[in-house]
Formats: structure tokens, sequence, C-alpha cells
């Protein structure tokens, strides 16, 4: 056997006999290392004449990559085992019973949207849902929100890779687009809120990349800025449990809705105290307005026949401004003593004879 083939016969039999990754990190430096086997014997091919250096050299290489795939095979196929190992050790059984000591609770955002349904279901509204992931064309386009719109910029989109320009997919910015299928799949008149959650790239003390909204749509032959009124000042009043809540509409504007609106509800923040109510002051809590008659044209419905109103609401701002929620960050930190503080318990369902939250 000549130098080279020992050489490749041991150090594929070193590589062989390890069993864990280290040993055959340790393998592999011992032999392609700088003062690797390998690289010794090629360091001693200078001294060799041209003709023999040839030769020996192309035989070196050989035992080179012979042994470096090995050491590549035998990483992967150790990797797929340490891997499997750990999975079988973290296997947990999630049909065991929950512990008994730990409680479980409603966090306040399930319980805000549970309230927010209760009083619009009493309204007539039925829940709409829809995908997260969704096409530019319904996040936006359909909305009137066109490509050069700045409304694109302002809602900091997150965008999936891998599609062109025209047809990609986004996280949603809002819950419109499920209002848009709602109504390319379904006749009007239609009166639906969409619950769920959103996503924008932004991420501060007032702001997460991931939130939640109540949408709401109302498409009606006669559906009018008063119905709309009607709807959000009923809303805001069972929502805060304030029957005389006073509430302004103040003129504003989105690319969905034309003309539109911004509602602030009555608040007093006397002597550092904050209380929702009468006051002489104003709090922001919604958006609203008309639908846009391009959009109702967008997603199949005459304008000249029907018209609607829209509306949107943070759910974790009025879920901080009921229950006194002072940091929206720590909604998602899981924090079980958090939850227990500011959750609600299971068995008491919100709805309007019940009482919204206890
Ligand atoms: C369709 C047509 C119109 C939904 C609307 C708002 C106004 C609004 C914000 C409130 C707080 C979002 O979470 S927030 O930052 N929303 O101000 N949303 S009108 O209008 C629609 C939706 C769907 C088809």
């Amino acid at each position: 056997m000549g130098n080279s083939d020992k050489l490749k016969s041991d150090l594929l039999a070193m590589v062989e006999a390890t069993t864990t990754l280290a040993a055959v990190e340790e393998v592999r430096v011992s032999a392609l290392g700088k003062k690797g086997a390998l690289t010794d014997a090629m360091k001693g091919l200078g001294k060799l004449a041209p003709d023999e250096r040839k030769a020996a050299g192309q035989e070196l290489n050989a035992v080179k990559d012979a042994v470096t795939q090995a050491i590549d095979v035998k990483k992967t196929s150790l990797s797929m085992a340490e891997m499997s190992a750990r999975l079988m050790e973290e296997k947990i059984d999630v049909t065991l019973p929950t512990r008994p000591e730990e409680k479980g609770c409603i966090h306040p955002i399930s319980q805000t949207i549970d309230e927010v349904v209760a009083i619009f279901g009493e309204m007539g509204f039925s829940v709409a849902e829809g995908p997260e992931i969704e096409d530019d064309c319904y996040n936006f386009t359909a909305l009137n929100i066109h490509e050069d719109h700045p409304a694109r910029q302002e809602h900091d989109t997150f965008y999936l890779p891998g599609q062109g320009e025209k047809g990609r997919k986004v996280l949603r910015t809002h819950t419109s687009p499920v209002q848009v299928h709602t109504m390319m799949s379904e006749k009007p008149p239609l009166r639906v809120i969409a619950p769920g959650r959103t996503y924008r790239c932004d991420y501060d003390a007032t702001h997460s990349p991931m939130f939640h909204q109540v949408e709401g749509l109302v498409i009606d032959k006669s559906a009018n800025m008063a119905h709309l009124k009607g709807v959000l000042t009923d809303f805001c009043r069972a929502y805060f449990g304030v029957d005389d809540l006073p509430l302004q509409f103040r003129p504003s504007y989105f690319p969905f809705t034309e003309p539109s609106a911004e509602v602030d509800i009555g608040c007093t923040r006397e002597g550092g105290e904050f209380k929702i109510g009468h006051g002489d002051d104003w709090l922001e809590i919604l958006g609203c307005g008309m639908v846009n008659e391009k959009v109702l044209e967008n997603c199949g419905i005459d304008p000249s026949e029907y018209q609607g109103f829209a509306f949107g609401v943070g759910i974790e701002r009025i879920a901080m401004l009921k229950y006194g929620i002072p940091d929206l960050r720590t909604f998602y930190e899981s924090d079980l003593r958090w939850l227990r503080h500011y959750g609600f318990s299971a068995l008491n369902v919100p709805s309007m004879t019940g009482g919204l939250s206890r």
C-alpha cells in the first residue's frame, strides 16, 4: 500500500469511528487543519522531484476530497441522530390534563374581542374572518390604495418574499380585506364585523408589529352617515359602560371611505386622573366613513343601487383604556402574573344581558 493509500484508509477509519459531532471536528482538525496529517503530507510535496510531485499531488488531492466528503456525510448523519434524540427527549404528551394549580384565564385581547362581538351581535352584525396572509390587491388595490398611494408607506407593510411586484403576498395591514372578500362573495344587504390580527412593521412603546383590530361594514340601499353615527354611539356607550358618553365626529381622510371621520369620546384628565365620560377633553377612539364608491365598484357592488358605511377600531387601545393597562408591550409577554392580574374568568362569557366584563 502506497503512503497516500495508507493515509486515506487511516483517516477514513478515524472518521468512521466517531460518534459525536465534536469528535468529527477533532478528526477534521487532525487531518485538514494547519498542522493536520494531510496538510503535512502536502507540505512535503515541495521536496519531491517535479515529475513525482505532480502524481503525488494528484493522489493527495484525491485523499483530501475523499476525507472531506466522509466528514460531511458523518456530520449530516450525526446531526440528524442528535436532533431525533433531542426531539424524543423533549417530547411532551399534549393529552395530559392541565396542572390543577395553574388556573387558566382569558387574555384581555380575547375578552375585548368577545365584548365587541357581543355588542355588535346584538345590533345584528355577524362575524367574518379571512386569511392573515393576503394578496396585495385585497389589502390595498381593491380598497382604493394604489401602488403610489402614501398609505402604502404609512402602513409599513411586511411583504412576503418570492413574488414580483404584481400579485405579491402581504401580511394584512388591516382587517379590511375580510370585508372585500365578503362583498365579492355575498349579496347585499351586509352587516359584518371582522376582528383579528393585523401586521405593520413598527415597534415602540405604542406600536407592536402584530396588533388586533375590529372593523365593521354595513351595505344597504339606504345606509347613511346618521346610521353610522347611531351605531358607533351605541357601541362606545355599551363598551365603556357610560350611558350618556359624549362623542364627536371630526372630518378626516381614508382612501377607502368618503366622507371619512375620526371619533373622539369625552374624558377628563384632572388632577392626574384620567376618566372616560363627561369632561372638557376628548380622546380619539376610532375611524369611520361612508364606503368610497370606487371600493364598492372594485368589489362588484353597484354604487347607484347600494351604499355603505365602515369603521375600524384598535383592540389593544380600547382594552388599555377600559382596563387601565398602561403598557402595550405587556399584552404579548406571556407573563402569567400579568395575566392573573388583568385576565378574566373563562366562565363569564360577555353578553349584553349577562354583562360584558366581570
Ligand atoms: C372596506 C371599506 C372600508 C374601515 C375603516 C378606519 C376607518 C380606521 C383605524 C382605527 C384604528 C385602524 O387600528 S387602527 O389604527 N381604522 O380608522 N377603518 S374606516 O373601512 C373599510 C374597510 C373595508 C371594504
